[in-house]
């Protein structure tokens, strides 16, 4: 077996109630980035995603659609597939919870349960928000005005009973407790991870796992007229992907525990309370960590489908470049808290940040470098005070970024970056290096070397949110596609005096107004 270190990290499978919407992109986008990120830093990955095809809700929205609810979760997956494609996700799997392999690995894990003692039949008298598909105890409730009970996530409940197996979940609090206790980052960030341990602390109360009243779901092993609850369900997709039930060998053995589950903060609690309990009841190891990300609002406003403000990742593409949009979603907001989109905020970080900041340092170093230099990266002489702090700076990155990284800092990552891009605008404009050209050419050459030897860090530092951008940039430097992984920001990387460049083109462009919302 290599000896690489492996990286396993998973997006929220996505409902295919409805087509996908900005929320979907972000999730999915922030493990992109990681992926990309832990593969340049020499792991070897495996991204998964992929959509969540059975429940009560799924059977509704095909009803409504007047479908058949497997022709409907072909048709609705797809556009989570083309989505993914369109914003050049670099995911490994795409599971789908309507394979075999997946009906497979669920009735596995139910048996385990089953045979750990851990599941037994009873009537589930109680109260259910298809929207979520979540059961909710009359405490969590709240009436309105024309007497409808109402979830604390908005939905709306019913009152469900029926014949339903039961998963032991109040025996196993303290063994969570100590879970969280033994693992400090399992639940990220730090104030979710309070919430899911006073939760815990209150008790758990059994959890229903069956349901009878549908059929679009998994069946029970050994009693076909119940199908799993869709959560139980769902999770294990997690381990489905990495070849569950086999455990010994393959990428089980490989992958297993996930390094990172990707999720929003609207389903934590079935990502750091169920699931590692389903995993210990059935003896598996439970995943090193989940990470719940905020929420997005669309000017102000909850994005909802009733009040039309969905945000389509398309259209947005299409509007500002997949790049840009990447960017702003993952510089915008503290990773972990809620975030807003405007137009304007957008618009402002495209010409401030990646145009004038980022965009303008490579324009003007890699134009000097064609008309002063030959068009060849120059040869530097012997580095002063200011060119060494520079390159300092460019030489701390990987680490200080990786650390970032590693706890899914992704906009404190990206104020990293961006600090070195300032420090090297503010060391061109000290320099001047436009008019050492007649003064000093030889102290030009050093002062443009040190500056593509700069942007060369940033640009591969970067690749991983802005992939395109970031490849023609290092395309403009000549690196060679084989030295773009973050080994080569170590010794020997650097770039090769006399390396012939081609004419510089932006990688950034302007966004004009047009008289935008
Ligand atoms: O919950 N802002 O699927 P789902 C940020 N199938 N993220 C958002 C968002 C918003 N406004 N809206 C959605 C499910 N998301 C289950 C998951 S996993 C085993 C099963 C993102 O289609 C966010 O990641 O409702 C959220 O957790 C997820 O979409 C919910 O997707």
């Amino acid at each position: 077996m290599s000896d690489q270190p492996t990286y396993y990290l998973t997006t929220p499978i996505y409902y295919v109630n409805d087509a996908p919407h900005i929320g979907h992109a972000y999730t999915t986008l922030a493990c992109d980035v990681l992926a990309r990120f832990k593969r340049l830093d020499g792991f070897d990955v495996r991204f998964l995603t992929g959509t969540d095809e059975h429940g009560q809700k799924v059977e509704k929205s095909a009803q409504a659609a007047g479908m058949d609810p497997q022709a409907f979760t072909d048709k609705v997956s797809k556009n989570f597939r083309d989505l993914a494609s369109f914003m050049k996700f670099s995911h490994d799997d795409f599971i789908r919870t309507t394979e075999d392999r997946h009906i497979r690995a669920c009735q596995a894990i139910w048996k385990k349960l089953e045979e750990a003692g851990d599941i037994y039949l009873d009537n589930y008298g109680g109260w259910y928000a298809v929207r979520d598909e979540a059961f909710y105890g009359e405490d969590e409730l709240t009436k309105t005005a024309d007497g409808k009970r109402i979830a604390p996530s908005g939905a709306e409940v019913e009152w469900v009973e029926e014949p339903s197996y039961f998963f032991k979940l109040s025996a196993w609090g303290d063994r969570l407790l100590a879970y969280y206790e033994a693992n400090p980052d399992f639940i990220l960030p730090d104030s979710r991870r309070n919430e899911v341990l006073s939760f815990v602390k209150g008790g758990l109360n059994d959890l229903s796992i069956s349901r009878t009243t549908f059929k679009w779901g998994v069946p029970v092993p050994g009693n076909e007229e119940h199908i799993m609850y869709v959560w139980l369900d769902a999770l294990t997709n997690y381990i489905t992907a990495v070849g569950y039930p086999e455990t010994e060998t393959g990428d089980y053995a490989k992958y297993w525990p996930a390094d990172l589950h990707m999720v929003g903060k609207d389903i934590l609690r079935f990502h750091a309370v169920y699931w590692p309990a389903f995993l210990m009841a059935a003896g598996l190891e439970p995943p090193k960590r989940v990470f719940a990300h905020g929420w997005w609002t669309n000017e102000g406003q909850k994005i909802s489908k009733s009040t039309g403000n969905v945000i389509d990742p398309i259209e947005l593409i299409n509007r500002y470049g997949l790049d840009q949009v990447r960017y702003f979603l993952l510089r915008e907001v503290p990773f972990g808290n809620d975030g807003d989109f405007s137009h304007t905020a957008m618009v402002n970080r495209m010409n401030g940040e990646l145009a004038n900041d980022f965009g303008n340092l490579a324009q003007r170093v890699l134009s000097m470098v064609g008309k002063n230099c030959d068009g060849k990266i120059p040869t530097p002489g012997t580095f002063d005070a200011d060119d060494l702090a520079l390159l300092g700076q460019a030489h701390g990155l990987l680490a200080a970024v990786r650390a970032l990284m590693d706890r899914q800092g992704f906009n404190h990552a990206l104020e990293a970056i961006w600090v070195v891009i300032r420090a090297a605008n503010g060391y061109v404009d000290r320099q001047a290096p436009w008019k050492l050209k007649k003064e000093d050419p030889a102290r030009m050459a050093t002062v443009l070397y040190v500056l593509a030897e700069v942007i060369r860090h940033l640009a591969l530092l970067a690749q991983p949110v802005m992939p395109d951008a970031m490849s023609k940039m290092l395309d403009q430097l000549s690196v060679p596609t084989d030295a773009r992984s973050f080994k080569a920001l170590g010794e020997g990387g650097a770039l090769v005096p006399g390396t012939v460049i081609p004419a510089p083109e932006g990688a950034f462009p302007r966004f004009l107004d047009e008289g935008s919302t």
